[in-house]
């Protein structure tokens, strides 16, 4: 006959305490996790200026719903060209690249045109008269989810470059942006942002979702991938992809041109390709700069030992099906 004695009572009292809190902890946990990049959190947060479309969140004053609507029905030529990108991952310089291969490196030849006018954003109003009455070939940029693209995209007219950064220095670039950017919410501080940002409560949404669903469709389209860690550790490399991606016959000589005028240095000090000259109401040029860091690695400096051990977490739950693998390092080598 088994006798329980008060110790041994009170550790199984004990015991179920714990389980209780370890119950209640894991499923503290898996509500956490389930919410980390739901959609549904963000048409009821108090961040005013971020309006839900079809689950995808959009910058009210920038975007509308009907504009966004449309696009799926976009004539599409064989001879246009979107870049594709979760916001912080390198769209200013894709657009640098594309303008100067156009011209064959040729940098006073874009001198007359800002490149966010070369390569428009088929989200913002207006976008869709300019888009039709365009010469080809046409580039636009787009931070848009891929359900809402031209279905003619997805049958293999055009071309698709989907630009990927990882998302540690993706999620500290857009905190910077979010107090550079007028039309965003300036974030109480980091931890305020890197809730936001886990919860995909910003504008594109919740980056593993846009990076896997996106990739999950590239069949479907003319597609190329490209890393902003790649362009860091070999530009050149990466210019003469694109270069044959598009078709596009470049000498040696006009690549180097290229490259070298699309390098952080470069671009900084060119007026054209770095925002600089985008109005005072849209970006506030006294609390910081587009072309900021331009490094890999700077999450750094900003994730608590914390905060790092959660993104693993949701990155490894999140992206264990995908064949894609980032750089998180300066040093780390290219893999894939
Ligand atoms: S946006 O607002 O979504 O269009 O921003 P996006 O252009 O995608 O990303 C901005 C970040 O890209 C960096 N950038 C570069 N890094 C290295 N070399 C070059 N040439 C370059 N051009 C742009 C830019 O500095 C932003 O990153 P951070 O980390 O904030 O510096």
């Amino acid at each position: 006959m088994c006798q329980n004695t008060l110790p041994d009572l009170i550790k199984a009292a004990d015991l179920q305490v714990k389980d209780r809190q370890e119950s209640h902890a894991h499923s503290k946990e898996r509500q956490r996790e389930m919410a980390e990049c739901s959609n549904k959190s963000s048409g009821e947060t108090p961040d005013h200026k971020l309006i839900s479309h079809r689950g995808f969140n959009l910058i009210s004053g920038i975007h509308s719903p009907e504009v966004v609507d449309k696009i799926q029905n976009f004539e599409i030529r064989d001879s246009d060209v979107f870049v594709i990108t979760y916001p912080k991952s390198g769209t200013i310089w894709m657009q640098q690249i594309l303008s100067l291969i156009e011209v064959k490196g040729d940098v006073t030849a874009t001198s007359n045109q800002l490149n966010s006018e070369r390569m428009p954003w088929i989200e913002v109003s207006d976008s869709e008269k300019q888009f039709v009455s365009a010469p080809s070939p046409r580039f636009r940029v787009s931070h848009l989810s891929y359900k809402f693209m031209p279905l003619e995209l997805k049958q293999k007219k055009g071309k698709v470059i989907y630009v990927a950064r990882n998302p540690k220095d993706v999620l500290v670039s857009y905190y910077h942006f979010h107090k550079y950017a007028n039309m965003l919410e300036t974030p109480k501080d980091f931890d305020d942002f890197f809730e936001k940002f886990m919860k995909g409560n910003v504008y594109g949404n919740c980056w593993f979702e846009h990076v896997k669903n996106w990739y999950s469709h590239k069949d479907e389209m003319n597609f190329l991938y490209i890393t902003y860690e790649e362009m860091i550790k070999d530009l050149r490399s990466v210019v003469e992809r694109i270069t044959s991606f598009l078709g596009r016959d470049l000498t040696p000589q006009q690549l180097n041109e290229v490259v070298e005028h699309s390098t952080f240095k470069n671009m900084k000090n060119n007026p054209q390709a770095n925002y600089q000259l985008v109005s005072i109401t849209m970006l506030n040029h006294e609390q910081g700069a587009f072309m900021r860091k331009g490094i890999i690695g700077d999450w750094r400096n900003y994730f608590t030992v914390a905060q790092n051990e959660r993104f693993d977490e949701a990155y490894q739950q999140k992206m264990k099906d995908v064949p894609l693998s980032f750089i998180w390092d300066m040093n780390d080598p290219i893999t894939s």
